[in-house]
Parts: C-alpha cells; sequence; structure tokens
C-alpha cells in the first residue's frame, strides 16, 4: 500500500463539478496519462448507485495504469467496487470504524486543515493525508485558507511517515510558491480539469515539482 503511493506526486482527482458526465472516463485517463499517481473519484451530492457505477468505469482505467483508484466519502462504496482507496473528511468518523467496512488492506486517507489534525491522522494510521486548503478555492467553497506558514513542517514531520499532499487553491501559477514553502506532492482540481488539455496541465504541473 505504502509503496505505490510513495511514488504519488500528483494526485489527480475527477471532481463531477468540474467533469461532465459524458467525459467521466476520458477526464480520468488524461489525468492517468499526464502522470497523475493516484486517482479519486469526488461526486458531491450524487447518488452512490451513480458512484459505483463511475467507479466500476474508472478501476479498469486506473489498474491498466497501475494507479490506485479512491473513492471519496463512502467507505460502503469503495468496499463494494473494490476500489484501491477511499478518501475520508474529518467528520466522517475515526479509522478503526471505517476499517470494519473496508478492511484493512484498502488505502483510507484523510482531509486535514490544521497541524494538530496531520499529527492526528498519523497517530490514527492513515495511509496518507490532504493538508489544506492552502488558499480559499470554489472546489471547497466557504473554507478559509491555511496558508502556506505550516506546510514545511507538516512535510517534515508527517510527510517523513506517510504522503503528504498538499491541495487548494493549488495552480500552475503559484506552484513555485507552494513548493518553496516546502510541498512535495499536490492535489490540482480546478486549475488542470479547466486547462484545454488536461494531460497537459498534469504534465506541466509534474515537470515543475521534480524539478530541482
Ligand atoms: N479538499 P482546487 S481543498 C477537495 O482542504 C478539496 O481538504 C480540500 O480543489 C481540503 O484544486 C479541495 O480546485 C479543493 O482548489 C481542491
Amino acid at each position: 500500500v505504502n509503496e505505490i503511493l510513495k511514488e504519488a506526486v500528483f494526485y489527480g482527482i475527477v471532481d463531477l463539478g468540474y467533469v461532465e458526465d459524458s467525459r467521466i472516463s476520458e477526464v480520468c485517463q488524461a489525468l492517468v496519462d499526464g502522470g497523475a499517481g493516484v486517482i479519486q473519484l469526488r461526486a458531491k451530492g450524487r447518488e452512490k448507485r451513480e458512484i459505483a457505477n463511475w467507479s466500476k468505469e474508472l478501476l479498469p482505467i486506473c489498474r491498466s495504469a497501475g494507479v490506485p483508484f479512491i473513492v471519496n466519502d463512502y467507505a460502503d462504496v469503495a468496499a463494494e467496487v473494490g476500489a484501491d482507496g477511499l478518501h475520508i473528511g474529518q467528520d466522517d468518523g475515526m479509522l478503526s470504524e471505517v476499517r470494519t467496512i473496508v478492511g484493512d488492506e484498502m488505502i483510507v486517507g484523510r482531509s486535514t486543515h490544521s497541524v494538530e489534525q496531520a499529527r492526528w491522522a498519523l497517530k490514527e494510521g492513515f495511509d496518507y493525508i490532504g493538508f489544506g486548503p492552502l488558499f480559499p478555492t470554489p472546489t471547497k467553497a466557504g473554507r478559509p485558507g491555511i496558508g502556506l506558514e505550516n506546510v514545511s513542517i507538516v512535510q517534515k514531520e508527517i510527510g517523513s511517515k506517510i504522503p503528504v499532499f498538499c491541495i487548494g487553491g493549488v495552480k500552475l501559477e503559484n506552484l513555485e510558491e507552494v513548493k518553496r514553502a516546502g510541498a512535495r506532492r499536490v492535489v490540482v482540481v480546478s486549475d488542470v480539469l479547466q486547462a484545454k488539455e488536461v494531460f497537459i496541465a498534469v504534465k506541466k504541473v509534474l515537470r515543475f515539482l521534480l524539478a530541482h
């Protein structure tokens, strides 16, 4: 589990707030082709049945690329479709509860919004964390940006144990700043999904992050 995640520098999200239903597979493929090391399906406000069906469509795309496929929010859906992972937020219960549904093998990640929460997530045993939102973002409206000042401590302290993906308002435009603050891995949602060519946008982010 941790071996495969260790490789992931770009975490791609197929977010249905930006992707039309008819283009879900195509966009997933483009994220993977661009070099995403993990893929999550994020479908806020959609029916579980629909999410399960899309997941079954995306799983083989991710499998043939050797990229873990993560379901957002729903442990039961992740278990049902045989996803590689589940992502949950701060209000979605303890890892131990979720493990009773998804088992011990599945990758489980947690959203964290402070150093404290990041430490807790590590202590609980999550396989990775998201840390943010660094900047305010329409993708997760109504949340203040937490800024860049704690990126370096979280990257050092938590990121030496489990992958830390910086998220929230990260764009090609501010990537230099984010990288300089200490980020090693990122999630970029709207900036790549709104790009003319998704896979080129992902490649650009990766090229930048991996450059010295
Ligand atoms: N989670 P964009 S921020 C889905 O901080 C999500 O937990 C966040 O999208 C968190 O790249 C966020 O468009 C939105 O800002 C990321």
